[in-house]
């Protein structure tokens, strides 16, 4: 029940956790919020506001929650108001009835669409979708790679994070007819990385190295006939996780970069 899932929202906290949950909130969200002491209780606890801003001073709307101690669910909403998702995976699709939204866009190519390692339920973080390429987003990147898949010659997908180039498969344990010439590109890479920024990549084909996920972009666009389709997972390796800091925004890009450069030449040769 971390802090920052969805759970977290839905359960009653102590005063003690809450104060904690504020300083975290506030310093994920300097961007958007602010703590201000404005006094104690008579028992000499702080008492605080937090200031939900974008824009400079305009107006501004009061909420208050807790005044009576018995009413648990007042400052449950005062939490919950704040408590913005910023670590969302999916869509933003709806499904029928279901309250949850959103379908794990890296489950929903037709590539073993919703075998092991995906979800066909709603409301999963690797829920599948309602059907291959249901999702608009996914539907409109197959078309166009699939219009153009004479001349793509490698299909490289973004992620974060854990420091990771993969390869097909990551829809199975099975290697891929590619395995040998993937998997010594993955290595040039990683070594690429290592010479541009001294980090440590490891690499493997998906289903080996991190976990059985189907639907995935990469096994959709290598089984296309793009035989040199890679998944990267960019920085960290769990330090700050998807909340990477901006000083490591430039050293990552460089070394990806030095990445790419290192297939686009293996390409070009091939
Ligand atoms: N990782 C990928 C994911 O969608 C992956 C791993 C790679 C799955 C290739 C399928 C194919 O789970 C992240 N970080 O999203
Ligand atoms: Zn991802």
């Amino acid at each position: 029940n971390p802090r920052r899932s969805s759970s977290y929202y839905e359960n009653y906290h102590s005063m003690k956790e809450i104060y904690h949950w504020m300083e975290e909130v506030v310093k994920v969200h300097s961007d958007l919020l602010q703590k201000i002491y404005i006094g104690s209780s008579y028992e000499k606890r702080p008492l605080y506001v937090l200031k939900v801003h974008q824009e400079k001073r305009k107006s501004a709307i009061w909420i208050d929650c807790g005044i009576h101690a018995r009413e648990w669910i007042s400052p449950a909403f005062c939490l919950w108001f704040i408590g913005h998702n910023r670590l969302w995976r999916k869509s933003r699709s709806s499904h029928g009835n279901s309250k949850c939204i959103g379908t794990d866009m890296n489950r929903n190519f037709d590539a073993h669409w919703c075998g092991e390692g995906a979800s066909p339920y709603e409301c999963q973080e690797t829920y599948c979708g309602p059907y291959p390429e249901s999702e608009p987003e996914v539907k409109a990147v197959a078309r166009f790679v699939r219009d153009h898949k004479d001349i793509i010659k490698a299909y490289i997908t973004m992620h974060s994070y854990s420091q990771l180039v993969l390869f097909p498969y990551s829809y199975t344990m099975d290697r891929s007819k590619d395995h040998d010439e993937l998997e010594s590109l993955a290595k040039k890479a990683a070594k690429a990385i290592k010479r541009t920024t001294k980090k440590t990549y490891r690499l493997g084909a998906g289903a080996q190295t991190i976990y059985l996920a189907p639907g995935g972009s990469d096994d959709w666009a290598y089984d296309l006939g793009i035989k040199y389709s890679f998944t990267f997972e960019l920085r960290d390796t769990g330090t700050y996780g998807f909340l990477l800091p901006p000083q490591e925004i430039k050293p990552t890009c460089l070394e990806a970069l030095s990445a790419v450069k290192e297939i686009s030449q293996h390409v070009l040769q091939n």
